[in-house]
C-alpha cells in the first residue's frame, strides 16, 4: 500500500495499540477498544465530560462519599488503621475525601495509586501530596487488568482497595468478573474493596449523560480516530464519523459507537490495512454497563468478597460497596 504520510518509525508504534486497531477494524461489527480513548487529549476530554451537568456520575458519587466518609471509612477499617490503594489514578478528585478522613483519623497515611501511566501517576502525586501532606504517594505503574500484585502490608495495617467511578462498567462481564477476582487474590484478610458503580435508571438521564449539548462526548469519541491518524498514520476525517449513544435495554448498556456519514475507504498504512466503511457502519468503541440494585454485592460475592455494606445517593443513581476479604 502506498502513501503520502510519513509513516510513524516502528519503535513509536505501539505493538498494544496496532494490534487492537488490526483486530477491531477487521471485525464486523467493526470495534476499538474503550481504552484506546485515554491518550492526553482524550484524557483531558474526559476531565472535562466529569464536570458537565448532563454527566451525573462523577458527581452523585462524591455526594455518597460526602455524606457517608466516616460510616465507609469505619466499615474498611473496623478500628484498624488502613492503607489505601487505588485503581486507576484518575483526577483523585474523589479520593481526596476519603484521604483526608484517613489522615485526619491516624495522622498519616500511605496512597498507592496504580495506574499504566506514569505521566497521570506523577500527576496524582503532586496534586495529593500538595493538598494533603500527610498523605504519602507510593505511585505503582502497572496494568491492573493483566495482574495485580501491592506491597506488603505494615503489620496491623489493613489495606482499602477503592475501584470507583464506574470503571468496572467499561469490561464486558466476564471481564469484569476476572479483574475482580484479581483484586481479591491480590488482598490479604481484614483488607476490603470499595466498589463504584452506575445503576439503570431513567433512559432519558441515561442518554443525556453520553449525548452532551456542548459535544464533548462526541469530541471524546471522536478524538479516538484523531488518535489513530497521529500514531499509526491514518487518514481518517474525525468530521466523516458522527457520535452516536445508545440504551441496549437489553444488554443493560450505554453503547458508544462512531457512524460513518457517507460511504469512506479510509487508509491505514502503519498496519498496511486499508477499511472500506458504508454509509452509517458503525464502530463500537464503548460499553458502559449500568446494574441494578443488589448487583454490585452479587459481583464482590462472586470474587470471593463478603458485601460488608453498600451507599447510595438520595436518589439511587449510584452505588458504592464494600466487600470485605475474610
Ligand atoms: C470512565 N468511564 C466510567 C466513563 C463511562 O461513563 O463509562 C467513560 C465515558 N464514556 C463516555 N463518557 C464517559
Amino acid at each position: 500500500m502506498t502513501t503520502s504520510l510519513p509513516l510513524p518509525s516502528a519503535e513509536l508504534i505501539s505493538e498494544k495499540v496496532a494490534s487492537a486497531v488490526r483486530e477491531g477494524l477487521s471485525l464486523r461489527p467493526r470495534r476499538l477498544p474503550p481504552w484506546l480513548f485515554y491518550d492526553e487529549a482524550g484524557s483531558r476530554l474526559f476531565d472535562q465530560i466529569t464536570k458537565l451537568p448532563e454527566y451525573y456520575l462523577t458527581r452523585t458519587e462524591r455526594a455518597i462519599f460526602l455524606e457517608f466518609p466516616d460510616q465507609i471509612l469505619d466499615c474498611a477499617s473496623e478500628g484498624a488503621s488502613l492503607s489505601i490503594a487505588e485503581l486507576g489514578a484518575g483526577s483523585a478528585d474523589k479520593t481526596r475525601l476519603l484521604l483526608a478522613g484517613v489522615a485526619a483519623r491516624q495522622g498519616a497515611v500511605v496512597y498507592e495509586p496504580v495506574d499504566v501511566s506514569p505521566s497521570a501517576l506523577a500527576a496524582a502525586r503532586q496534586r495529593i501530596e500538595g493538598e494533603i501532606p500527610s498523605v504519602t504517594v507510593a505511585p505503582r505503574v502497572m496494568d491492573y487488568t493483566n495482574g495485580l500484585k501491592f506491597s506488603p502490608a505494615l503489620c496491623g495495617e489493613r489495606r482499602l482497595v477503592l475501584y470507583i467511578g464506574s470503571s468496572i462498567g467499561n469490561f464486558e462481564p466476564a471481564d469484569a468478573a476476572r479483574l475482580l477476582r484479581r483484586v481479591r487474590t491480590a488482598l490479604q484478610p481484614g483488607d476490603a474493596l470499595l466498589l463504584g458503580v452506575d445503576l439503570v435508571k431513567d433512559e432519558s438521564t441515561l442518554l443525556a449523560a453520553y449525548n452532551d449539548a456542548a459535544g464533548v462526548t462526541a469530541a471524546f469519541n471522536r478524538n479516538l480516530l484523531a488518535r489513530l491518524n497521529r500514531e499509526l498514520a491514518a487518514d481518517f476525517n474525525p468530521r466523516a464519523f458522527a457520535h452516536r449513544a445508545l440504551w441496549n435495554a437489553a444488554q443493560s448498556r450505554i453503547e458508544m459507537h462512531l457512524e460513518s456519514r457517507v460511504a469512506q475507504t479510509v487508509l491505514l498504512p502503519a498496519l498496511d490495512l486499508r477499511v472500506q466503511f458504508a454509509p452509517a457502519e458503525r464502530i463500537h468503541t464503548e460499553n458502559s454497563y449500568k446494574y441494578r440494585p443488589g448487583q454490585p454485592e452479587e459481583m464482590l460475592i462472586d470474587a470471593g468478597f463478603t458485601p460488608a455494606a453498600t451507599w447510595t445517593d438520595a436518589q439511587s443513581w449510584f452505588a458504592v460497596s464494600l466487600g470485605r476479604v475474610e
